[in-house]
């Protein structure tokens, strides 16, 4: 059967990503509803064959929607998903707003994709962006040795921050290499040829929400609270792409060659792990515009037993967010 789907944040990365991949998919969308605030409304979005105006979400009705993706921010959502669950929609939300809800599930289809199906609120959370590679990847290792903690370091894309972030990257680095001054806006620093180890907001544990976000997502979808999980989240200049340096500690002894072959087999994953100049993954060689997790640097840790590293690339907006969104209203529309 066909369905209407509603793209609510169609004007913005993610969900301009999603109608694309929504078309690449052929999801089966019999009408198309692209929502987004006032102001953009009457702009004109394409999803394959459909090509619709946007509306002003403040003012739809969602009644007939079957499947709401939510890419709008965290206020939106807590502003507005309820009513197109009570509606009848499956609301499948980008933000954070009901992550950690213990009513709402928290999937990646990879990883958990049977958790989509228990939605007594009818909403189900996107993972952030830095779990969901870090998951895909994680998984088949945890399920084969039992991950026991994790210590993770990512390298964030300031895509990731947005539209305006893009922006001021491309304008710093070309006020710098023009010998002039720079003023950050979107950061608290120059984030042009620099590194800001911050991500989000700071809170009382001295780590920032961003970090917070990989442990207790992690746990969740997983589903098992014992891992000890430890993040430092860092802003890179690059402007797409996440990347993750993560060592493992295993409860069962895993090589660094059978994780190879464990990862070479599993869903979503592409292993590039050639021990040469580019025989690793990249943002710019590899991640943007694709959708595969890539993982790379696989090796044991040579200061512990059951120690294993890897490093862990893939594209923010697609894998991060969109298409697993996508991938999400799939596993909901194979229910019918
Ligand atoms: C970031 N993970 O990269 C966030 C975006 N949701 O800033």
């Amino acid at each position: 059967r066909q369905f209407k789907v509603a793209v609510v944040g169609a004007t913005g990365a993610v969900g301009a990503a999603m109608l694309a991949i929504l078309a690449e998919r052929k999801f089966p969308i019999g009408e198309l509803v692209a929502l987004a605030s006032e102001r953009s409304v009457g702009n004109e979005v394409e999803c394959g064959a459909h090509c619709v105006e946007v509306q002003d979400l403040a003012t739809f009705d969602p009644a007939g929607v079957d499947i709401a993706l939510f890419s709008a921010g965290g206020d939106v959502s807590r502003a507005h998903a309820a009513r197109f669950a009570a509606a009848g929609a499956v609301v499948i939300d980008n933000s954070s707003a009901f992550r950690m809800d213990d009513d709402v599930p928290l999937v990646v289809s990879e990883v958990n994709p049977e958790a989509a199906r228990a939605r007594p609120r009818g909403i189900i959370a996107n993972p952030n962006c830095s779990t969901m590679q870090m998951l895909v990847a994680l998984a088949p290792i945890h399920r084969k040795a039992g991950i026991e903690r994790l210590n993770v370091a990512t390298y964030q894309s300031v895509s990731g921050t947005g539209q305006k972030a893009l922006e001021e990257l491309g304008r710093q680095t070309a006020r710098l290499l023009n010998f002039q001054s720079v003023e950050p806006e979107v950061y608290p620093v120059q984030i042009a040829f620099n590194v800001i180890p911050h991500g989000g907001d700071f809170t009382d544990n001295g780590y920032t929400t961003e970090e917070m976000k990989l442990v207790d997502e992690t746990r969740k979808i997983l589903g098992d609270p014992a891992i000890r999980v430890n993040a430092t989240v860092v802003r890179v200049p690059v402007f797409y792409g996440h990347s993750e340096a993560v060592n493992i500690e295993t409860r069962d002894k895993l090589s660094a060659a059978d994780a190879r072959v464990l990862l070479e087999q599993a869903p979503g994953i592409e292993v590039v792990d050639d021990r040469a100049g580019g025989g690793y993954p990249t943002p710019v060689t590899h991640a943007s515009g694709r959708d595969p997790v890539y993982v790379g640097r696989i090796r044991d840790d040579i200061s512990h037993p059951n120690g294993l590293n890897l490093w862990i690339v893939a594209d923010n907006i697609r894998k991060g967010a969109a298409l697993n969104a996508v991938q999400i209203a799939e596993l909901v529309a194979a229910e019918d």
